[in-house]
């Protein structure tokens, strides 16, 4: 498999850790987001992605995109470890955290949303990161809830293993501390982040540990 990732961002930190997780080996080709006006636009990679983001998982000769529908795919291809667990209604709580993040807040504190605010709406770059603030705020403030009020309280998101939601929170958590975010307000995320941390399939994904990190 062949993922085209970028160090930092946190989509491709998502799929790095479910391959990890799932113990899969993959080769990293490196779409540099900021480089000669972003290389996600060149009409190579738009070939392969329409959306002109990454990641992409090429497997097979096939080209997926959407690092939730890729998860998911890589969950029903290698079913073990589970990434999602068994009962229905957990699974889609376990969903629910996770689409919170890549939904809710990460969406609209993406590169080109930014970018645009910046420049249609001449924002200062205090006021474009005082903007990813608030809704990275809105939606962890959600998530700390859901974590406290969900019924198999454990090390992470939900349980006492690594699940979909937890693949989703700890890159986000990256980007709130890049905004400038405080995280003290969270102090059920912020132990559950210390617990994936600890898992060397979540260490090794981290945006500085890849080989295009800067
Ligand atoms: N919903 C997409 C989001 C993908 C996405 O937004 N990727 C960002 C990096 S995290 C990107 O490629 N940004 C490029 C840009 O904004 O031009 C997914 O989960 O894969």
């Amino acid at each position: 498999m062949k993922l085209y990732t970028f160090f930092r961002s946190s989509a491709s930190y998502r799929v790095r850790i479910a391959l990890n997780l799932k113990n899969l080996s993959y080769d990293q080709v490196p779409i540099h987001l900021r480089r000669g006006g972003g290389e996600q636009f060149t009409a190579n990679y738009q070939q392969i992605n329409a959306q002109a983001l990454v990641p992409t998982l090429e497997d097979d000769g096939r080209y997926l995109i959407q690092s939730l529908a890729i998860i998911e795919y890589l969950e029903e291809k290698y079913p073990n470890p589970p990434l999602l667990p068994k009962a229905a209604v957990d699974r889609a709580l376990v969903r629910s955290m996770a689409l919170v993040i890549a939904c809710e807040v990460h969406p609209i504190q993406n590169l080109r949303v930014l970018n645009y605010i910046k420049k249609e709406y001449n924002q200062t770059d205090e006021q474009v990161n005082r903007w990813a603030q608030h809704w990275i705020d809105l939606g962890l403030a959600a998530l700390e809830q859901m974590i406290i009020a969900q019924p198999a309280r454990g090390k992470f998101c939900f349980g006492n293993t690594p699940t979909l939601a937890d693949i989703c929170l700890v890159p986000q958590l990256g980007n709130a501390r890049r905004f400038g975010c405080d995280l003290s307000q969270y102090p059920n995320i912020l132990s559950i982040e210390k617990a994936c941390v600890a898992i060397p399939a979540f260490a090794d994904a981290a945006p500085e540990k890849q080989p295009d990190a800067e």
